[in-house]
């Protein structure tokens, strides 16, 4: 039961139709979407409020890599018109607020039990149920169970011997404090060269007395150039969102962001060189939207991987530095693009320098710092960007026993597998938002929520309205999906770097690229193919009226 607070009591057994885990965009729009279909239902949240990945990952210089007219709810028009963005690339402090703004404004935070954890979720054959278990101790007996969980959600702590006898500060970014971090003065260890140690670099740099950046692999990146939106500007999105969103819902990104079909040596050296140099200018994605087989042709990808290499050397003036950060042995846009604003540059302070880990790599944490095999480095604070179990950690920090005793973790031995990302065989009403075997990072995670949620509430309403009480996969559906994403991954050069998207920075995970890479657009196509053939792909199973449940 909630109490006056709204949170669920301890240790009692509340009866409901749904839970939904996470309140992410994704948990909020599902819990937004169950009221409006009138079913009861709770949310379970780790964190202590509303945002997800926005709420944890509040180090500074947390930016969103996709433009912020793509990365907003569509579903509400009253939203979309109220809410203003002030930058092109939104801070993460942006991101939290316009998530704290939707919550408010939906009165969404009573459905949710905040610094609740799951322990254990399985299905009651027997009852067509899931039992779900929390760390308070209250337990959610519940028709259906959707886990809104992000493919981005459990850090990654590197496993160097000594971080617990480190005398100084250690800061993971995606779980930074909530106050301000002061390193004015400090000397600073920076662990990580993803997306996030990009980010962070600049902005830690213009503060501590000295900043290490450790780097194993070096990742490309490419200048972001955030500007300020103006209100002509801003008016002008209003106007005009109606055609923005349907543009978005129709592109393999679930974004307005520029494709192109023009295969890269369509065109003279000279012209492409020019292209990749407007491409520069502009920033952000631009290069993705110039040509269109820079993912699949590895003599393409590897000239525009040479023209960003040529440009570190023209921005780091240290030619040691510069060739050291120069990512080599994986094509271009394999690992996820970061986008940055002056990280190159910072390597041109006196007070930054690069500790290159695969020339010296790390050894240990000292009381007093980091060493590597050929130094020490004597720090008062250690920063830890090390990254994530992406797409499948969150999903299997608990344990999941589905039907017939099931577990989750066997199923998944050989790596994720599902139908559409979404649902699961031997698992009944089930259902994954931005599941591993979706489009998942590589599509506008915001979109991909809002479409899966609307794809689960279709098939709950399906279910409740033709007297069914569970659905699952058939296995040669699952089989067949399986099969596409595959065939998908071996076309495309994203398969080909060690990174998240292939488990490759988890010790004993499964290597292999999990994630649909046919585009958001055909994804989408896909599922509601599997909706409007009368969901043929499915098993259903019959309500058991003495047991049904809403
Ligand atoms: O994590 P990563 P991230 N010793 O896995 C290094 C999203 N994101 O948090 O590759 C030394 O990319 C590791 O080195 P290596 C985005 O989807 C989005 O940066 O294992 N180094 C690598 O350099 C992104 O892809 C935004 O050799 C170690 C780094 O840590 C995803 O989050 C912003 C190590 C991890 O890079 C993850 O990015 C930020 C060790 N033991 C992030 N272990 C947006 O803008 C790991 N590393 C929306």
């Amino acid at each position: 039961m909630a109490t006056a607070s709204g949170a669920t009591d301890a240790h009692s057994i509340i009866a409901l139709d749904a839970v939904v885990v996470g309140a992410g965009f994704g948990g909020m729009y599902a819990a937004y979407r169950l009221r409006e279909m009138g079913l009861r239902f709770r949310g379970i949240e780790a964190g202590g409020d509303v945002g997800g990945v926005w709420y944890w990952n509040r180090y500074p210089g947390a930016r969103c890599d996709l433009m912020c007219i793509d990365y907003s709810y569509s579903f509400s028009d009253e939203i979309q018109q109220e809410w203003v963005w002030p930058e092109q690339y939104a801070h993460q402090s942006d991101i939290l607020a316009y998530a704290n703004f939707v919550a408010d404004k939906l009165d969404l935070r009573k459905d949710f039990d905040f610094e609740t954890r799951v322990i254990s979720a399985s299905y009651d054959d027997a009852r067509d149920l899931w039992v779900i278990k929390t760390n308070t101790g209250a337990i959610f007996e519940a028709t259906y169970f959707i886990l809104a969980t992000g493919p981005l959600t459990v850090p990654k702590r590197p496993d160097y011997p000594g971080f617990e006898d480190f005398t100084g500060d250690i800061y993971s970014t995606a779980r930074w404090p909530h106050e301000p971090v002061d390193f004015t003065g400090r000397k600073v260890g920076l662990i990580g060269t993803g997306s996030t140690g990009i980010q962070i670099v600049p902005v830690v740099a213009e503060q501590a007395g000295e900043l290490v950046v450790f780097q194993r692999t070096p990742s490309f990146t490419l200048p972001m150039r955030n500007s300020a939106i103006t209100p002509e500007f801003w008016d002008e999105v209003r106007r005009n969102y109606a055609s923005i969103r349907e543009s978005a819902s129709l592109s393999p990104l679930g974004g307005i962001r520029a494709v192109s079909t023009r295969p890269f040596f369509s065109l003279p050296r000279a012209q492409r060189h020019s292209l990749m140099e407007d491409s520069w200018k502009q920033g952000g994605l631009a290069f993705l939207g110039t040509f269109g087989d820079l993912l699949r042709n590895e003599e393409a990808n590897e000239e525009v991987a040479e023209f960003v290499r040529a440009k570190i050397s023209e921005v780091v003036k240290d030619p040691d530095t510069a060739e050291r950060l120069k990512p080599r042995g994986y094509p271009i846009f394999a690992r996820r693009p970061c986008l940055d604003t002056g990280y190159y540059e910072a390597f041109n302070q006196p007070n930054v320098r690069l500790a290159d880990c695969i020339d010296d790599p790390i050894e240990c944490i000292t009381p007093r710092g980091i060493k590597t095999q050929k130094t020490h480095y004597d720090l008062d604070a250690i920063i830890l960007a090390t990254g994530f179990d992406g797409l499948t950690g969150a999903l299997m920090a608990f344990a999941v026993t589905g039907r017939d005793g099931r577990d989750l973790k066997d199923k998944w031995r050989e790596g994720a597998r599902s139908y559409l990302g979404i649902a699961m065989d031997g698992f009944p009403n089930l259902f994954m938002v931005c599941g591993p075997n979706g489009p998942s990072a590589l599509a506008n995670i915001i979109t991909l929520n809002q479409q899966n949620v609307d794809w689960i509430c279709s098939a709950i309403t399906h279910m409740r309205d033709n007297g069914l009480t569970a659905m699952e996969p058939r296995p040669d559906a699952e089989e067949a999906w399986m099969d596409i994403v595959a065939t998908l991954a071996d076309k495309t050069l994203v398969s080909k770097a060690n990174t998240w998207y292939v488990g490759a920075n988890i010790q004993g995970k499964t290597k292999g690229l999990t994630m649909y890479t046919g585009g958001f657009a055909n994804y989408r196509n896909s599922c509601a193919d599997a909706q409007t053939n009368g969901y043929r792909e499915f098993t259903f199973a019959p309500c058991k009226p003495d047991l049904k449940v809403g």
